[in-house]
């Protein structure tokens, strides 16, 4: 099912001011071009391993990202990197990651699914479908338990919508009034699966009703209607009122990893989406009809993006892999 057509191309930029949607404008395009480059340092067989991309979904964590205040939380899964850029982690320690290297995040021996940043509160990246879910209760119940009012955002997707962790964390989450926002980020598909293959009802939001939590769903093609929706849900969490449960409808424009046939949808599908919904297309017409940019001084941006990026591939090739006496540190037991 595609997300419902709202407001995103259409929208009034009465509220929103020329600084904001410039804002989101650069988070999302940093986020796609440092995606881009890392599909082709994984081509060029400089990543290895798993590496899922974020490509279409950009407005989703960009929205939810400006709601929030020093000291907010987020963990998600697998498909992370957006998350980590936009909370502010730097580009050369996430491709260093991504790429092995010592200069990484976790010292080149995380890769892709597992980063972690405690100065921007990001405790990751997971690996286990749905893992996190239980785990961002917890990080909630810290800010509880210590009586300040930050709030968690637990990320996850439709697949893991249906895991059974999911409903007993929302069960003791709302027994408790966590402060946690619990965003599903319904991209269509779990690998292969599409919601209408695994899912009777498909509004997986209304699943929180059992447990008396409220939510909604949220267009997250549209980083305006995602982030109204954001500060909606973090003032629920922050006023003590216990979780809030966000399905944000947006679409994966590559396949679920690297390795992925994409026999599962049709090209159309895909295109038809790219071409009337895309996220960053979408503000960058606001921002043109609105004039407060133009065409010259969005060119001006993607090139200063590219810079960055390409810094943090150039970054990450001249870091080191990690020492082999690496392979006995940073373990548990
Ligand atoms: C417990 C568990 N079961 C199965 C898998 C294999 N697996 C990895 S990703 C995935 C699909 C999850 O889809 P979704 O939650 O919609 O997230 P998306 O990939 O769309 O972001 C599956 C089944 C896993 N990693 N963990
Ligand atoms: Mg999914």
């Amino acid at each position: 099912m595609a997300p419902k057509k709202t407001t995103a191309n259409t929208a009034s930029t009465a509220n929103v001011s020329k600084d904001e949607l410039l804002k989101y404008y650069k988070d999302m395009l940093l986020i796609r071009r440092f995606e881009e480059k890392a599909g082709q340092l994984y081509g060029m067989g400089l990543i290895g391993g798993f590496c899922h991309l974020y490509i279409g979904q950009e407005a989703v964590v960009v929205g939810l990202e400006a709601a929030t205040k020093e000291g907010d939380k987020r963990i998600t899964s697998y498909r992370d990197h957006g998350h980590m850029l936009a909370c502010g982690m730097n580009p050369d320690g996430v491709m260093a990651e991504l790429t092995g290297r010592e200069g990484g995040y976790s010292k080149g021996k995380g890769g892709s699914m597992h980063m972690f940043s405690k100065e921007k509160h990001f405790y990751g990246g997971h690996g286990i479908v749905g893992a996190q879910v239980p785990l961002g209760a917890g990080l909630a119940f810290s800010d509880k338990y210590k009586g300040n009012d930050n709030v968690t955002f637990a990320y996850f997707g439709d697949g893991a919508a249906n895991q059974g962790q999911v409903y007993e964390t929302y069960n003791m989450a709302q027994l408790w009034d966590l402060p946690v926002i619990f965003v599903i980020e319904n991209n269509q598909y779990a690998m292969g699966t599409s919601v209408q293959r695994s899912t009777k009802s498909p509004s997986l939001w209304e699943r929180g009703a059992a447990y008396g939590i409220k939510g909604e769903e949220v267009d997250g093609m549209d980083v305006l209607a995602v982030k109204e929706a954001s500060e909606k849900a973090v003032a629920h969490c922050r006023a003590g009122k216990g979780p809030y449960i966000l399905e944000v409808k947006t679409y994966r424009y590559r396949g679920h990893s690297m390795s992925d046939p994409a026999k599962y949808r049709s090209r159309e599908e895909v295109q038809k989406m790219k071409d009337e919904r895309d996220p960053i297309e979408a503000v960058r017409s606001l921002l043109l009809t609105g004039n407060h940019a133009t065409e010259e001084d969005l060119k001006a941006i993607d090139k200063d993006i590219k810079v960055v990026v390409n810094a943090s591939a150039e970054f990450a090739k001249a870091s080191p892999e990690p020492a082999l006496e690496e392979l006995w540190t940073d373990i548990y037991a």
